[in-house]
């Protein structure tokens, strides 16, 4: 197991497609694992290879559901591998306040579909089909944009955008100036 860095907005890295995988091999399975533990230490729901410097279409999340907090809490409880997911099936819109881990310290409200149908690998090479909605929607459709490049701030109008980035811009100097 090995923790994995993090690529942080404006890498150019982050805008770049990644390639479906060809066969779960050591190497893609290595992959999975060290992004399963990066997840959890960067405390995020969800990570894409290519925010780890990965061309390859490999997503895990781990979207807090369940009843009570107890459950909530429950780590690996919600543990999701997708290999070449694709989504097959959509509706509905759904606003939410995103933030991710490439672009640390900012947030902001994007649209997307409130309920998708995605079809993917699992981490034996095995075909499912996973029907969500809410969090667990708005997390693929954001891992899913990270594997075509795609960052939530690309998804916002031009003027949001810049506020944002300056916003940014502004977050990442005072953290510079803190260590
Ligand atoms: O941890 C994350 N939280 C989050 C919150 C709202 C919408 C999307 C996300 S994904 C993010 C982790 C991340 O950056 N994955 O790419
Ligand atoms: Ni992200």
């Amino acid at each position: 197991m090995a923790l994995l860095n993090i690529l942080k907005y404006p890498d150019p890295f982050l805008k770049t497609k990644a390639a479906p995988v060809q066969s779960i091999d050591l190497e893609v399975k290595k992959l999975i694992s060290d992004m399963v533990e990066t997840m959890a230490m960067a405390r995020g729901i969800g990570l894409a290879a290519t925010q780890v410097g990965v061309g390859k279409r490999v997503v895990v999340l781990n979207v807090p559901v369940g009843e009570n907090d107890e459950e909530r809490r429950e780590r690996g409880k919600n543990l999701v591998v997708l290999v070449n997911p694709e989504i097959v099936g959509s509706s509905g819109s759904i606003t939410y306040d995103e933030g991710c881990l490439s672009v640390p310290g900012v947030t902001a409200e994007v649209e997307r579909f409130s309920n998708v149908t995605v079809k993917a690998l699992d981490r034996d090479g095995a075909p499912f089909e996973i029907k969500a909605e809410g969090l667990f929607a708005i997390a693929l459709q954001h891992e899913i944009d990270h594997l075509d490049g795609i960052l939530f701030i690309d998804r916002l109008s031009r003027l949001k955008r810049e506020l944002i980035k300056r916003k940014y811009k502004k977050a990442m100097e005072r953290q510079d100036r803190a260590l």
